[in-house]
């Protein structure tokens, strides 16, 4: 990526986080202001704003909003469909690898596997649910690659499954929607760009380390997406639905940057 064109990027998002703060006129003192302007002024570094106590004005929170959604357009264009992630040499995994969610692990959900249907909604044109033997007896892949979540840690892995891309088009998905929709059986619920769904590298993951996904990753499937943060790779998938209209997530609609680029 050319580095005046990212420049030029953060620089029409100064002008514009600086637009809005105008507009909020005086509701905070200068130093909290200048505080506020200094660790919003980079891309990405927008999403890490949500623990702040400044976000309970409701302009400040929507002036941050209109930042994010800036970023989030800004880091789609930016996204290379064809550049990879780095993978990595099985030597290089994580023991044991980190478990995290908005909850803690005495409290993970059990799937049983013989119920379990995958639910394929919205702008799809076969909408049969999958049973996790159809998935396994689907073309599998597996990568080793950096999970990076924003609470401050990142770890290596190996996952394995069906690529997405491939299975979006097995499912005659509209491949000019804009968002690929993910509901969890927890009530976590996240969503993505198309260019990202279709990204070589992201996975419909069945497996972990080479046995099937245990509870604590997300039985029965986790979409894992090597060019994306933590949040954005749902575990225990119930529901895939392709759409136009915005889906928000779990942390992106309590201020988590929605692109989520890593
Ligand atoms: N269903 C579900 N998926 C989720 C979460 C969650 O709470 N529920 N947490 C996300 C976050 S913030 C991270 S960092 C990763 C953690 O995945 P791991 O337990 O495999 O490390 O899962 C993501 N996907
Ligand atoms: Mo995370």
């Amino acid at each position: 990526m050319p580095k005046n064109v990212s420049r030029l990027l953060i620089a029409n998002g100064e002008r514009l986080l600086k637009d809005a703060l105008k507009d909020m006129g005086r509701h905070l003192e200068q130093p909290t202001r200048r505080a506020f302007l200094q660790r919003s002024l980079s891309l990405g570094g927008l999403s890490l704003l949500s623990g702040c106590s400044i976000v309970d004005e409701e302009s400040v929170e929507a002036a941050l909003m209109k930042v994010s959604r800036f970023n989030d357009k800004a880091q789609a264009w930016l996204f290379d469909p064809n550049r990879l992630a780095p993978t990595y040499p099985d030597s290089m995994i994580t023991r044991p690898f980190p478990f995290n969610a908005y909850y803690d692990e005495d409290e993970i959900r059990e799937v049983d596997e013989q119920a379990y249907r995958l639910e394929v909604t919205g702008l799809v044109a076969d909408k049969h649910p999958w049973t996790l033997a159809e998935l396994r007896a689907l073309p599998q892949a597996d990568r080793i690659t950096r999970h990076i979540c924003v609470e401050g840690w990142s770890a290596i892995g190996k996952w394995g499954g069906v690529p997405f891309g491939s299975f979006l088009r097995r499912i005659g998905a509209d491949l000019s929607a804009k968002y690929v929709g993910f509901k969890c059986v927890d009530d976590y619920y996240t969503s993505i760009d198309m260019p990202t769904a279709l990204h070589p590298q992201t996975l419909l993951t069945l497996t972990y380390d080479g046995q099937p996904l245990p509870p604590r990753y997300g039985f029965p499937m986790k979409l894992r997406m090597p060019t994306k943060l933590g949040y954005k790779n749902p575990k225990y998938i119930q529901a895939i639905f392709v759409t136009n209209t915005y889906p928000g997530g779990y942390w992106e609609d309590q201020g988590y940057n929605w692109f989520g680029g890593s």
